[in-house]
């Protein structure tokens, strides 16, 4: 299957995407990951993307469109893929759409994991994470208002979209994603 998990900061994206890779067997592809190790090798492209990452900006889409086309090659990415945090922009998303299509490999499903803001300003600033402070949080909140929202018009209008409550233990919310991804694995009649 192929998977794409779209949500606001902290709204557990990353945890869930490690149940799900192991529930289903596929390759697990995080940006913020990607963008992070780039960022911790020295890479210039690593660098370039901290200074927007680091103060609650998305990337530019060409930097992570370029990593994504380059894992998306790999061998482990034929038989499956979950995308966490990829596409954040309906550019983004187009971009995917041709490059999936390209190989004969649409998505089947996109989960969106909605958690109100108070939920993500908890969240992050427990986890303390560099770009958790409150004035990034709110930054990045912005940016996904703005940016990433219009994503679920853009899948809804595939009938691919489905919307999963975020709220509650991580178990909790593992069980919501198993049930509509097992439904989504069920031959259509
Ligand atoms: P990401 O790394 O994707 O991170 P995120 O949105 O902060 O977090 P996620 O939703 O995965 O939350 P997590 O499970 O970790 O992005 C970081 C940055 O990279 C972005 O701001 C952007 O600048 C850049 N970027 C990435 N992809 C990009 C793209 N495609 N285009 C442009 N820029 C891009 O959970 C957060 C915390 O909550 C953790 O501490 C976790 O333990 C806790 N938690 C999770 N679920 C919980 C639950 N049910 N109950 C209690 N706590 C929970």
């Amino acid at each position: 299957m192929r998977i794409v998990f779209v949500g606001p900061p902290g709204a557990g994206k990353g945890t869930q995407a490690q149940r799900l890779k192991d529930h289903l067997g596929i390759t697990h592809l995080s940006t913020g990951d990607m963008l992070r190790e780039a960022h911790q090798a020295g890479t210039e492209l690593g660098q370039q993307a901290a200074s927007f990452f680091q103060v609650g900006k998305l990337v530019p889409d060409d930097v992570v469109v370029g990593i994504v086309a380059e894992r998306l090659a790999q061998a482990d990415c034929v038989d499956g893929c979950l995308f966490d945090g990829f596409p954040r922009t309906v550019s983004q998303a187009k971009v995917l759409d041709a490059m999936l299509a390209e190989n004969s490999m649409p998505l089947d499903l996109v989960v969106a994991i909605e958690i109100p803001h108070e939920v993500v300003f908890q969240r992050l600033a427990n986890r303390g994470r560099p770009d958790d402070t409150v004035a990034t949080v709110q930054e990045r909140l912005g940016q996904y208002h703005s940016l990433t929202e219009p994503l679920a018009d853009y899948y809804d209008r595939q009938g691919i979209l489905r919307r999963v409550d975020g709220t509650g233990s991580p178990e909790q919310v593992f069980e919501r994603i198993r049930r509509v991804v097992d439904l989504a694995k069920q031959p259509s009649s």
